[in-house]
């Protein structure tokens, strides 16, 4: 009987979990059929009881701090094999994404990294796998928006451009590249703008990323404002369109598998490299090489891979992945799930949103009995900016404890962290990591600024953990 009933528990959290939060937290819905729209009108009760006696069961242990819980949230421990949100099917992604997390089979690639798309080829970090100061290369997330370029035979004679509003456009070989400039090296995060996105309710269009859409490496490479001097720009240089060798997925070859730009004051920074070694050795082809962009902060698309053709535009740039919802915020807040086309009050995403992650033990993890006191580190970064704090709760959020932040080596850096947590009884805990940014601003409790395509979801890390 108890085991019928913690088998429903998970079943119900995976395919229903509005319900199972209604069941679990003690607001009756009239009849079993009655819709959200009817719970979300009855008060909420507590996890007391018959309720705390089934959400026990079903994560494992005695929820220390049950009195705390907060309902309207899946259980860590059961968000890992579930999709992490309902999923309205007018929502759903265009392609259809394997069931579950997969492993990744790619070589030179880690097989704990989960492929989340085969076509185009997309494999995301799981959170657990980031924890190395510099991200190696097998570990390093994978986002492809159409074919893998063909191979490059001959590294050093592959070409691109820089044309458009430049006084004389440069053309340079990778080769030209590293004997004509001066490279520099910094480490620097690089992450997808649809990192978290699967933190959204109702779901949003795109690959189901949880945190690890993010890597930080150690990029070597010529900073582009000293090619685009090289080239001189015009006065009305405002914006580049950055171009790529991987043909569109479906072989059409006028159409770009992706092509975004940034203003060119962004281009300008002296971090924003044309990049041509990652931790020491040549960009993997996988990674872009023998030539890609690293724009650090903004979103990863602006990190064009296989580089080709920059082009300085007089305009904002109106390639693949520009315009409507594409990597574009909402300016004004909009009804979570409306079908908007971005046209209006939207602006296209700028620096990353403030994440913070732990690394050192999976979601699920379990500690012996008797474990009263853990070692545990992550990482944080946020954008542009840099990150001020690192809290730990391990009470639902009741309390807060601030973790040590190491220095970052240069700026772009992401920040690792480091400190303990105290678990004073055996049972079921949450640890929820939460970071505010160097503006003051802390990571919000679920992912706000509900957008069509899934940008910006930057809520609280949680990790189930188990004591005895
Ligand atoms: N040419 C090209 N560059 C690209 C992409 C792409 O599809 N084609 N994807 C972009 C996106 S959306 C991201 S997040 C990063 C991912 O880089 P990675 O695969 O090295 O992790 O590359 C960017 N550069
Ligand atoms: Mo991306």
């Amino acid at each position: 009987m108890a085991r019928k009933k913690e088998r429903s528990v998970e079943e119900l959290y995976r395919d229903d979990p509005e319900r199972a939060d209604a069941e679990i937290f003690g607001r009756r819905a009239a009849k079993p059929e009655t819709g959200a729209e009817a719970g979300t009108a009855s008060r909420r009760g507590f996890l007391g009881g018959a309720g705390l006696a089934a959400m026990s069961a079903a994560v494992g242990g005695t929820i220390v701090h049950s009195a705390a819980m907060p309902g309207g949230l899946i259980p860590a421990a059961m968000a890992q094999a579930a999709p992490a949100q309902p999923a309205a099917p007018a929502q759903a992604a265009p392609t259809a994404a394997p069931q579950g997390p997969q492993p990744l089979d790619y070589p030179g690639k880690s097989r704990g990294l989960m492929l989340l798309q085969d076509r185009p080829l997309v494999a995301e970090t799981p959170e657990h796998l980031l924890d190395d100061a510099t991200t190696p290369i097998d570990r390093f997330f994978v986002r492809n928006n159409g074919q893998i370029a063909a191979d490059i035979a001959n590294p050093d004679a592959h070409a691109f451009v820089i044309d458009g509003e430049v006084n004389a456009p440069l053309k340079l070989t990778v080769g030209e590249l590293k004997s004509r400039y001066r490279a520099v090296t910094y480490r620097m995060q690089m992450e997808c703008g649809g990192n978290g996105r699967s933190f959204f309710s109702p779901q949003a269009r795109g690959n189901q990323w949880g945190n690890g859409a993010i890597g930080c490496a150690e990029w070597t490479g010529v900073p582009l404002r000293d090619l685009l001097r090289a080239a001189g720009l015009k006065d009305t240089a405002r914006f580049t369109g950055n171009y790529g060798a991987d043909p569109h997925l479906s072989g059409d070859t006028a159409r770009q598998s992706i092509s975004r730009g940034m203003p060119i004051a962004k281009a300008l920074e002296r971090h924003t490299l044309v990049a041509f070694a990652m931790n020491g050795q040549p960009i993997p082809h996988i990674h872009g090489g023998p030539v890609r962009l690293i724009t650090p902060g903004w979103p990863g698309s602006l990190s064009h891979k296989w580089l080709t053709r920059i082009w300085i535009r007089d305009k904002p740039h109106d390639g693949a992945g520009m315009g409507g919802t594409s990597y574009r915020i909402p300016t004004v807040p909009i009804v979570p799930g409306s079908n908007v086309d971005g046209r209006e009050n939207f602006a296209d995403m700028t620096s990353m949103p403030l994440r913070s992650i732990l690394t050192s033990h999976a979601n699920g993890t379990r500690l012996a009995k008797g474990t009263r006191s853990l070692d545990i580190r992550g990482a944080a970064w946020a954008g542009d900016l840099d990150v001020q704090r690192v809290h730990v709760s391990t009470d639902f959020g009741q309390t807060w404890r601030a973790m040590r932040l190491a220095a970052a080596k240069n700026r772009y850096d992401w920040r690792r962290w480091s400190g303990s947590i105290q678990l004073p009884t055996d049972g079921y805990y949450e640890v929820w990591v939460r970071g505010q940014d160097s503006a003051g601003k802390y990571q919000p409790h679920t992912a706000g600024n509900w957008n069509p395509q899934g940008y910006g979801a930057n809520s609280f890390h949680r990790i189930a953990m188990l004591v005895g």
